[in-house]
């Protein structure tokens, strides 16, 4: 992700992003404070109020992973800090540290921290930046996945385990073998097969893995041109979730006529934050796509794809990232996601939560945040 003042920004996210900025402009030297900005005042020049409320207000908290695990909602999301770095091209002023692991009763009981899970001074291989988180369970055994930057600045994923859903979570002393780049998302089949998608443009350095190697000196940014967008990863995970069983393979998405998205459809292709879910014996792969701020989907036939192109699931945020999961509760379906209602800063995000409608063929209706 980059800062949206040297990008590409749509309008909409441009205007609802300055407007908030210039609101919240005497916040700016505040760490981790009880903020107080209200959704009523988030947006002074239309008076529009954001379609639901920051689930936590002390912390600053993103990418929010939700599962529910015996009855009760778990959410894993990044957390976020004033690191005091400047923002730049490669996201460096997204600096965290630890996870903090919430949980809820219902969708509108009350959120309760339960404190850090996991810290980046436990992790043996870990250099900085601990990015967006998922989770899992299996056989009694809870996994916390994490990317990481190591101590040579390349972004891995590691697994972490724990036998309660709040951890505290204990890594594996390396990363997952084969791993690369950022935002794992897990997904159990109904088979009990469980997968893992990742990858990042930009700051998530997905681009500098064409070659199969890490090339530490490939271009910062996709190719703008019209040749096949750059693909999300997944990979088969082993029965003991904690490797990869088989090859890395890309996640290709298409368009309705058959052909792969190009790199220079930025209101389509992928960017970030990939997510898996499955509906009526479909598989539903959605996305961020970055520089357009949208959550996006594609749906297919197997966990493997190929996808194809559907819509747009959530128009922009307040803030340059989008990430999101999606997850059925009771009987409904729900989508976390975050945003910068609380501070008006791209890197101090707080996560959302609201219901995801889906029609009666299965596509799903765009959200207005
Ligand atoms: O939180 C850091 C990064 O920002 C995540 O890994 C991306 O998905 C974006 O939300």
């Amino acid at each position: 992700m980059l800062t949206f003042f040297k990008t590409t920004v749509s309008v909409p996210a441009l205007v609802a992003s300055l407007a908030l900025l210039g609101a919240c402009q005497g916040n700016s030297s505040k760490q981790e404070s009880t903020a107080t900005t209200d959704a009523s005042k988030a947006d002074t020049t239309t008076n529009k109020k954001p379609l639901s409320e920051p689930l936590v207000r002390d912390i600053y908290t993103a990418d929010p992973s939700a599962h529910v695990f015996g009855g009760k909602i778990y959410i894993y999301p990044s957390h976020d800090i004033e690191a005091g770095i400047t923002e730049n091209d490669n996201g460096d002023h997204f600096a965290m540290r630890d996870y903090h692991i919430l949980s809820m009763d219902s969708i509108n009981g009350k959120v309760t921290d339960h404190g850090v899970g996991l810290d980046i001074k436990d992790i043996p291989w870990a250099g900085r930046q601990l990015w967006a988180p998922d989770a899992a369970f299996k056989n009694g055994t809870y996994y916390l996945y994490f990317p990481v930057k190591d101590k040579q600045d390349v972004f891995r994923i590691g697994v972490a385990t724990s036998k309660t859903p709040t951890g505290p979570f204990k890594a594996e002393p390396a990363p997952i073998a084969g791993s690369f780049s950022i935002d794992p998302a897990v997904f159990t089949d109904t088979d009990g097969q469980a997968y893992m998608y990742f990858g990042g443009l930009w700051g998530g350095q997905l681009q500098r893995w064409q070659k199969g190697t890490y090339d530490p000196k490939a271009p910062e940014k996709e190719p703008n041109t019209d040749v096949p967008a750059l693909n999300a990863r997944m990979a088969k995970l082993t029965p003991d979730m904690k490797k990869f069983d088989g090859p890395v393979k890309e996640v290709v998405i298409l368009d309705k006529n058959g052909k792969p998205l190009l790199a220079s459809d930025n209101n389509r292709r992928f960017f970030e934050g990939g997510w898996m879910h499955k509906y009526n014996g479909k598989y539903y792969f959605s996305y961020s796509t970055g520089d357009t701020h949208l959550l996006v989907y594609a749906t297919g036939d197997s966990p493997a794809g190929p996808f194809t192109y559907q819509g747009v699931i959530m128009q922009p945020v307040l803030g340059w990232t989008t990430h999101h999961s999606i997850v059925p509760i009771k009987d409904k379906w729900y989508i976390f996601y975050h945003d910068t209602q609380l501070s008006g800063k791209t890197w101090l995000r707080n996560i959302k939560v609201t219901e995801m409608k889906r029609r009666a063929d299965g596509s799903i209706e765009t959200i207005t945040p």
